[in-house]
Order: structure tokens, then sequence, then C-alpha cells
């Protein structure tokens, strides 16, 4: 609690959760119809991070019970059908609607007030696009949906068969073909669907990014004073502009397939390789579009709280773009093992080793910005160098895999399970929670239970290394991964990572409660210097504006 306020002005503001203190907000309607028809960027920016958080939860809840199916060597307590359902729906949960939408909405609320910019280019479309995404993710998961309302209605005694015609879909979040073609579930044809509107909803926020970041710029950012954040927002806002309609093509044509007898992925049309390529030509651009933003977010917070500037700016952002153009040529490391021509695969070899480089200029860059500086271990920063560590093992586990003899060993083994863990669960997940913990205060107008959010993110590095350590080692032995049951020998360290999983878990539960008890009773920001960034003059734009908003409601309580 900071001094200078008398207690009757100790109400929480700025930050938009109290809303209505600036002319046009006061004329927002109130209750769910505000949410709704809002269409301000800050508010459709809480949306996308309440539905990312819903999302994350269910999709974590899958995690959850996949780990608790591998306690035992042998199935159950949940049969093989329902385990190839959990680790599809988890995988295109995790990907498609937490990490995406989270991010977007994180770009939502803060990108206009970095560039000083009034709102989004398009507040419509910005909505629009906001609201295809909770009917796009009910599709993926209606079959769980109808199910569980077929079994509360026979519990009441009446039975509707036909609820139960959509089976959770099994296909793996690749949905390689021969396999989506000739399951008769239904339920892959909706969660086809979904994928596609989901997409739709990916690329019109895109658009809306890159418009946005080029035209609605104060006068004073210019493209060398553009924030980092922003940098990698637009860089990948770009990779989604070339990646998704791909996806999006790729799954007409797989329902066409499905549907209506054309032979894009059979034998004797285009074959079940043509979907491998075509699904990795947007797959690996997208592990990019997922961890560019998380990078954006570490190389934004780390400075904050280690005393000093970003170490070498420019590299950050030139490695930024070397990452995004090359991130469209290395597809085919998805495919060294289905006997594609070893000279093409060698040469994508060569680009998926050079990706490493730009990556490793980051790291280093983040380095050096520690180094000698004053580092400040709170929650986010704790959350920052956890990342970076992560993401070290991630990235080196990468280039092992990209090296064709070793992938020859270790494809579909939980060696590469463990591989883009460290990365998605990570830095990318750590990078979410370092900026939920960085920006709480600007948008709640509280603060948090700072030890709480330690305890939180110990939990989360030492479960993450637990978990996924334990892949690589049981993968490097020969584990192979997507199977329900596994061999004796493996049972210990499977075990061990079902602890570590629910480490992480835990770590979750302490976040989701520190996040909404401390909105409803946490102390009150009074000054918008929180984190006292005025000292290493890093009090950056969207601080500003916090401060000036603390300063509007004052006047207004003061009657000025
Ligand atoms: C340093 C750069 C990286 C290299 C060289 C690299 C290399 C590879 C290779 C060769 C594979 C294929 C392994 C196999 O299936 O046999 C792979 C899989 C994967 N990587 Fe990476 N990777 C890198 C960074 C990343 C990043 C940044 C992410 C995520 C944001 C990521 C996510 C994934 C995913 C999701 C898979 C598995 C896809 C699947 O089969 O389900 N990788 N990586
Ligand atoms: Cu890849």
């Amino acid at each position: 609690m900071r001094n200078g306020w008398p207690p009757t002005l100790a109400v929480p503001d700025g930050g938009y959760l109290l809303g209505g203190e600036t002319e046009t907000e006061n004329e927002k309607p109130s209750g769910l119809f505000r949410w709704v028809t809002s269409v301000d960027h800050k508010d459709i920016g809480i949306m996308y991070i309440v539905f990312a958080t819903a999302t994350a939860l269910w999709g974590g809840t899958d995690a959850m019970m996949i780990r608790t199916e591998l306690l035992t060597p042998g199935a159950g307590p949940w049969d093989p059908v329902t385990y190839n359902a959990l680790f599809t729906t988890h995988g295109l949960t995790m990907l498609l609607f937490f990490v995406t939408p989270a991010f977007t909405g994180i770009g939502n609320y803060f990108l206009p007030l970095l560039l000083g910019a009034d709102d989004m280019a398009y507040p419509r479309i910005n909505a629009i696009a906001f609201w295809i995404l909770p009917p796009a993710y009910l599709l993926v998961r209606a079959g769980l949906i109808t199910e569980i309302i077929a079994k509360a209605l026979a519990v009441i005694g009446f039975s509707i068969t036909s609820l139960f015609a959509l089976q959770p879909p099994g296909t793996g979040w690749t949905m390689y073909t021969p396999l989506t073609t000739q399951m008769v579930n239904p339920q892959i044809d909706l969660m086809l669907l979904g994928l596609h509107l989901s997409g739709i909803a990916t690329l019109l926020a895109a658009i809306n990014f890159i418009v946005t970041i080029f035209t609605e710029r104060s006068d004073d950012v210019s493209w060398s004073t553009l924030d980092i954040f922003s940098w990698t927002m637009l860089t990948t806002s770009g990779l989604i502009l070339f990646a998704f309609p791909l996806l999006g093509s790729a799954l007409i044509m797989l329902l066409l397939d499905r549907n209506f007898g054309t032979t894009f992925f059979t034998v004797d049309g285009g074959g079940p390789l043509l979907w491998q390529h075509l699904f990795w030509f947007f797959g690996h651009p997208e592990v990019y579009i997922l961890v560019l933003p998380a990078f954006g977010l570490v190389s934004l917070i780390l400075p904050k709280f280690s005393g000093r500037k970003l170490f070498g700016f420019k590299f950050i952002v030139y490695s930024t773009l070397a990452i995004g153009v090359l991130s469209f040529g290395v597809w085919a490391h998805h495919m060294f093992t289905t006997g594609i021509d070893p000279r093409i695969r060698a040469s994508f070899m060569a680009v998926s080793v050079a990706i490493a480089i730009p990556s490793a200029v980051k790291t280093f860059n983040w380095m050096t910005t520690m180094w000698e500086g004053h580092i400040r271990l709170t929650a986010p920063m704790l959350f920052c160098i956890g990342g970076i560590g992560t993401f070290i093992i991630g990235g080196v586990t990468g280039v092992f895999l990209a090296a064709i003899p070793i992938d020859l060993l270790y494809h579909d083994t939980y060696y590469v399970v463990g591989h883009f863990h460290f990365i998605v669960v990570g830095i990318i997940t750590f990078a979410a929670f370092a900026a939920s913990y960085y920006w709480y205060p600007l948008l709640t107008g509280r603060m948090y239970d700072q030890l709480l959010a330690k305890v939180h993110a110990w939990l989360s590095i030492v479960g993450t290394v637990i978990a996924f350590g334990l892949m690589l080692i049981n993968g490097a032995l020969g584990l192979p991964r997507r199977y329900a049951t596994y061999p004796e020998q493996f049972a210990s360290l499977q075990q061990m990572m079902t602890i570590g999983a629910f480490l992480i878990f835990a770590g979750v539960i302490i976040w989701l409660y520190n996040m909404i008890q401390s909105y409803r009773i946490g102390p009150v920001v009074m000054d918008a210097d929180v984190w006292n960034l005025k000292s290493i003059d890093q009090f950056t734009r969207e601080w500003q504006w916090f401060e000036e908003r603390l300063e509007e409601r004052r006047r207004k309580i003061r009657g000025e």
C-alpha cells in the first residue's frame, strides 16, 4: 500500500475492471449486455483472456486424465479409445484454443496502449473474431458435450441414443490420413469444421493486428521505437496470414474426402503424404506463431526486473523476423521417417539446424540483459528466467531432432513430447504467467499475493523439469508416444512424470485462486509505478496510460 492518499479514495481504479471513468465508457451498457456488445479493445482483450483461461483448464483436465491413465502400465481407469480422444483434444485445445487466444487477448489489451492508439484498426471485426471462437471450440468438443447431456438425460429416464452418435475424436492433433479419412465417427467432421472456424477467427485477429501496427501508431512511435512485444505480434500475425489459409484449405480437402468421395489424400489420389506436407507447412510455422509472442513478452518484461535496457534490441527484432521467414522452410523435419527423398530430407535438416541460430541470438541477448544487472526476483521475473532455462532445453533437444540420424531413433517417442513441452509449457505458458503478474495491477487496480505467486513459479519450474525431463529420458530409452499401455519397466518413470504434472497443476490452482481473490480483496494500487520503473527509465507507455487514469479518477473524486 502506498501512502499519500486518504483511505476514502482507496477504491481500485485504472485498469479496465471497474470501468466507467471516461466519458465514452460511462455510456456503456452494464452487465452481460456490455460484454456481448462491446467493441472496446480492452473488453475484447479481457474476454479473450477469460476464454483462454477456461479452455486451458479444460485442456489441462485432459492432461491430468492422460497422466492418471499412465500411472499404471495397463489400460485404465480410462479405456484406450478415451485415451486417444484425450491426447487429441488436449493438443488441439492447448495449441489453437488456449495459447493463440491468450496472446491475442494480451495483444488486444496492450498493443493499442503500447502504440498510443485509441483502439484496434477494426473494432467490430475484432469483436467478431472473438465471438467466432466459442462456437468453434464447442464444435471441436461436441462429442463430449452430447455424451454428458445423454447421460444426464438417462439418469432422469430419457434415453436418446442418437446423442451417443458423436464419439470423441481419436485422431491425434495432426489428424493424419488415412486414419482420418477412414474413421466413420461424425464428430470428426464437426471437429474439422470447428478448426476451420477457429482458423478464420485467428486470421481476422491477425489482419487487425497488422493493420493496427501499420496505421494506428502514434506519431512518436516509429519502426525503430516500436516496442518489442508489438514487433513479435506483427511477425506472428504475418506468419498467420500465410499459414492459416493453408490449414483451412487442407481441412476442407479432408472434409471433401470424408463426405463427398474426392481423392485428395487417398492412395489413388494425392496420397496420405500430401496431408502431411500440407499439415506441416501450416504446423511448423504454427509452433512459431505460438512461441514468438512469448519471446516478445520475455524480452519486454525481463529488462524491467534486470534494471537494464534490453541488450541488442535490433538483433532481437532481426532474429524474430529471421525465425519468421525460416519457419516456413523446415516443415519436412516432421516427416523424416516417412520415406521422402533423402536429398530433399538433407536440405530440411540444414534449415532446421539453422533456425536454432536466431533462437540462440535471443537467448544470449536475454542473458546479457541480466548480466551485472540489478535482478529483482519477483514472480514475473522468476517466470522469465525459468522460461529461458526451459527454452534452452527445448531448443537444444530440437536441434538434436533436426539431425536425421537422431530423429530416426527418436521420432514418435516420448523424446519428441518432452522436446515440445519444454517449449509449449516451458517458455510459452511461463511467459503468459509472467505477463499475468506483471500487468495485473494495471488490469485490476489491485496487487496480487506475491508469496503465492512465487510458490506458483517454483512449482511450475520444478514440475516442468520433472515431467518433461523424464519424458526425454523415457523417449531416449525407446518408449513410444500415444499408447495407452506400456511395458512394465517404464512404470516408475511414468509415475514420476505424473507427479511433475500434478505439481504444475497445483501451481495453476494457486494462480487461479490468487487472480480471483486478489481481484476481490487485494491491496489497492495507489501509485502507477508499481515496479519502480521510473528509477530505471523504463516507465513505458502502458504504465503512463495507467498513471493518467489514476490521476483522472482522483481529480473526479476531488470534484475538479
Ligand atoms: C530451435 C528450434 C527447433 C528445432 C530445430 C525443432 C525441431 C523439431 C523436430 C525435428 C521435430 C520433429 C520430431 C519428430 O517428430 O520426430 C520437432 C517436433 C516438434 N516441435 Fe520442435 N523444434 C524447434 C523449436 C520448436 C518450438 C519453438 C516449438 C513450439 C513453439 C516446437 C514445437 C514442436 C512440436 C509441437 C513438435 C511435435 C509435433 C508432433 O509431432 O506432434 N519446436 N521439432
Ligand atoms: Cu517443426
